[in-house]
């Protein structure tokens, strides 16, 4: 089938559908210059696994080193604008008010693109709170009020002392309870899942498409390359998603 058909096809899925879900990975801010999860990230940080920082147990070993690696991401991210597929999906949103975006991503582009009520699954890295909750959970902290850092340590807690931590879910850290029971939700009722920018690789998020499928959703997936997902596939647009999300809300202008 020609990739005009597809995008055609995927259109009329997306325009017919009463309960559209779409679920986000790295690769939806890929073009806004924020590098994938599994992409080196480039210069100092190329020597180390992102999988492995972005956990605990990195944290309570070298806190100045993961709390220096989000200071470097978020300014990425601060650096970053929404690109052209991120926008895509607010003017999708305007076109199917239904829409939900379940995302697994923790910058703010979908909400700065104008989508709203996006379901953050690993949480945000705009966002410190004190790694001992020790307010409530979460305990959210602005880095002006807590004590100043010493050397390149992490702030520490202005009400307990305890390390600030960025408010993202770790690797080993349970997802926020309403938020993945609100994304399992959607997956169950939705008629059509659009998977945009992830491997599908990583627990549970990855398995929202396969809830979807095996509640009776279609599934488009776009992706460069194919993905865990794309055998759930029934529509597979191949390439980067600033490039074919205009083209989808194009043509289902033209529907
Ligand atoms: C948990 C925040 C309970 C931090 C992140 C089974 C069930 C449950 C858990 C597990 C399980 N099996 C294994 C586990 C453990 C683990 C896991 O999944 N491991 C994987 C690696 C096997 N899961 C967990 O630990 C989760 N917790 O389940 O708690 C528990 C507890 C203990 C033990 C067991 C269970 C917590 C997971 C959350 C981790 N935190 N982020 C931070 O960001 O610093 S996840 C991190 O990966 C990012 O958020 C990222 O978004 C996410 C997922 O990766 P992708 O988004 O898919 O990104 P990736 O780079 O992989 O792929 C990018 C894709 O884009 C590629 O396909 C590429 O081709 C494509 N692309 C590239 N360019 C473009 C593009 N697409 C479109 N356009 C382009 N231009």
């Amino acid at each position: 089938m020609a990739f005009s058909d597809l995008i055609q096809q995927a259109a009329a899925l997306c325009k017919s559908s009463c309960r559209l879900a779409v679920l986000t990975g790295a690769g939806v801010s890929k073009e806004s210059g924020i590098p994938t999860f599994r992409d080196a990230m480039d210069g100092l940080w190329a020597q180390y696994d992102p999988q492995e920082l972005a956990t605990l147990e990195a944290f309570r070993r070298n806190p100045s080193l993961v709390w220096n690696w989000y200071q470097f991401r978020r300014s990425v991210v601060q650096a970053a604008q929404p690109n052209a597929g991120h926008i895509a999906l607010a003017r999708l949103q305007q076109l199917c008010p239904h829409m939900q975006i379940i995302t697994q991503n923790v910058d703010n582009l979908h909400e700065r693109a104008g989508s709203t009520k996006v379901i953050r699954l690993h949480g945000s890295i705009a966002l410190n709170r004190c790694s001992g909750n020790c307010q409530g959970n979460p305990t959210h902290l602005t880095i002006d009020r807590a004590i100043p850092a010493t050397g390149d340590e992490p702030p520490a807690c202005p009400h307990c002392g305890k390390y600030i931590r960025p408010d993202v879910v770790w690797f080993g850290e349970v997802l926020p309870a309403k938020q993945i029971e609100h994304a399992k939700q959607l997956a169950r009722t939705a008629d059509v899942m659009l998977v945009i920018g992830t491997s599908g690789v990583v627990q549970p998020a990855a398995h929202m498409p396969v809830i979807a499928r095996s509640a009776g959703a279609k599934i488009i997936e776009v992706n460069p390359v194919k993905s865990e997902v794309t055998p759930l596939a029934h529509v597979w647009l191949q390439g980067p998603s600033a490039e074919i999300l205009p083209q989808i809300i194009e043509a289902i202008d033209n529907v």
